[in-house]
């Protein structure tokens, strides 16, 4: 079902018109009140009244993580601190976390994007929804809760942690949504099949999974274990938090950006020039009616490709790839760049191993080496040691063919990576470079 019928399905052009209307009066707002965008736009000798179409937003200098954690905490905030009703924070593994805030309308808005996103996943009132996404600083928790309020569901706020209790749970109460990061959804199956809890006997018909990469693949590891549809869901905190896209759960083929709050582009990331739809690149937003935290060209470093294809579900917004990684996650192995995800696509399409994996990533003698540990299936390990050794080889060979890079494949026992209630932790990197 389309939670917002009227605007989910805007023709092109009165989207272009609202995006337009909405775009400026935004500008003439940061201008006023953010000294740091009233600076940026005076460098390149613009005023808000210079945008005059949508192409123009071009002409606007891009804001980067940076420039947010230059002005940490509050500097880049639009309303006096009188209006912000919430403050949250990016879970940024490095360095300063990035501080967003919300007025009272921002945060209504933002509910209505996750009672969107929730419906485009098959959730409607009646639905009971397990949101095992962590309730914090962190914007998933208290983004699908409001969502789900909004939408008029039953959430269940048991955030991440405690996976035995959850278990127990979703056997009583019955939820039929499962919202929670794709790693601790693998995880909270394992734990149910230890706990003698078949997934075939709960009551899910959709998981909403996000907030950090996942594949094409490990989305049938989950459909096949959680006996569920499996929907991508992204969004970011600088942005809004989740609900800046969501898959709908009738074409799972692309993430629809709700195109009447923020203004997808994707550029290149060297240079900046914005590219066609269906060029790969580095995506950038515009938000279009937020209050406090407003975002002009955000650059988000997530890649992804734009897709303006209609949909079978009667959505017009345009819809973007599922993110294949970070301009900043990509790892350059011996001068190759190498993807976390193609990995993890070469890892889920063996039978022999299991969905948990890690990259480690040295540098002996000036030379780089990555290692790919992933645990292999019960049967796997208790075979001979010939069946180990030819998995091993097989995935180090089938790792050479599609990414043309060695790596040495260290196969663990299964469950003794460690699992994460949250985002999961694939690489480390121990070259300090
Ligand atoms: O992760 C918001 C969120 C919560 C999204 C729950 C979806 C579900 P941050 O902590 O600020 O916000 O992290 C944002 O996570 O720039 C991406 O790199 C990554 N990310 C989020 N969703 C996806 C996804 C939340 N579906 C950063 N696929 C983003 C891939 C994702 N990466």
């Amino acid at each position: 079902m389309i939670y917002d019928i009227d605007f989910e399905t805007l023709p092109r052009e009165a989207l272009s018109a609202i995006q337009l209307r909405r775009l400026q009066n935004t500008l003439e707002r940061v201008y006023a009140t953010v000294p740091f965008y009233k600076e940026g736009f005076d460098k390149v000798g613009l005023k808000p009244g210079d945008i005059k179409t949508l192409e123009d937003l071009q002409r606007l200098p891009f804001t980067t993580k940076q420039d947010l954690r230059d002005n940490y905490p509050f500097g880049i905030f639009a309303v006096p601190m009188d209006n912000v009703v919430r403050i949250h924070a990016s879970s940024g593994t490095t360095g300063q976390p990035t501080v967003v805030g919300y007025t009272n309308r921002d945060i209504d808005t933002w509910a209505e994007l996750m009672a969107r996103s929730l419906a485009a996943a098959g959730a409607w009132r009646g639905d009971i929804i397990h949101n095992a996404y962590g309730y914090g600083l962190f914007t998933g928790g208290l983004g699908v809760h409001y969502g789900s309020e909004k939408l008029g569901a039953s959430v269940i706020p048991v955030s991440g942690g405690n996976t035995k209790r959850q278990i127990l749970i979703m056997r009583d109460f019955g939820p039929t949504i499962l919202t929670s990061t794709p790693s601790y959804a693998l995880h909270l199956a394992e734990v149910a099949e230890d706990m003698g809890v078949s997934f075939n006997d709960l009551q899910f018909k959709a998981g909403v999974f996000g907030a950090e990469p996942w594949s094409e693949s490990m989305r049938q590891e989950l459909e096949n274990k959680l006996h569920l549809t499996a929907v991508d869901i992204y969004g970011l905190s600088e942005v809004m938090g989740p609900g800046v896209a969501i898959e709908c759960h009738e074409a799972k083929n692309g993430l629809h950006v709700f195109e009447d709050q923020f203004i997808p582009e994707v550029i290149d990331p060297e240079s900046g020039e914005v590219l066609p739809y269906g060029e790969k690149g580095e995506l950038v937003f515009t938000s279009l009616t937020k209050e406090a935290f407003p975002v002009i060209r955000y650059r988000t470093r997530d890649i992804t490709v734009l897709n303006p294809e209609p949909c079978i579900c009667g959505r017009t917004h345009v819809r973007m790839e599922r993110v294949s990684g970070r301009t900043d996650d990509m790892l350059i192995i011996r001068g190759v760049n190498v993807f976390p995800s193609q990995i993890e696509s070469v890892l889920m399409d063996m039978e022999e191993v299991e969905p948990h994996y890690q990259l480690i990533v040295d540098r002996k003698d000036n030379l780089d080496m990555m290692t790919v540990k992933v645990e292999v299936g019960e049967h796997v390990f208790s075979d001979e040691v010939k069946v180990l050794q030819d998995t091993q080889k097989k995935i180090a060979k089938n790792i050479k063919e599609y990414l043309g890079v060695s790596a040495e494949v260290q196969l663990v026992e299964p469950k003794t990576i460690a699992r994460s209630e949250g985002k999961a932790v694939r690489v480390i990197d121990n070259r300090n470079i």
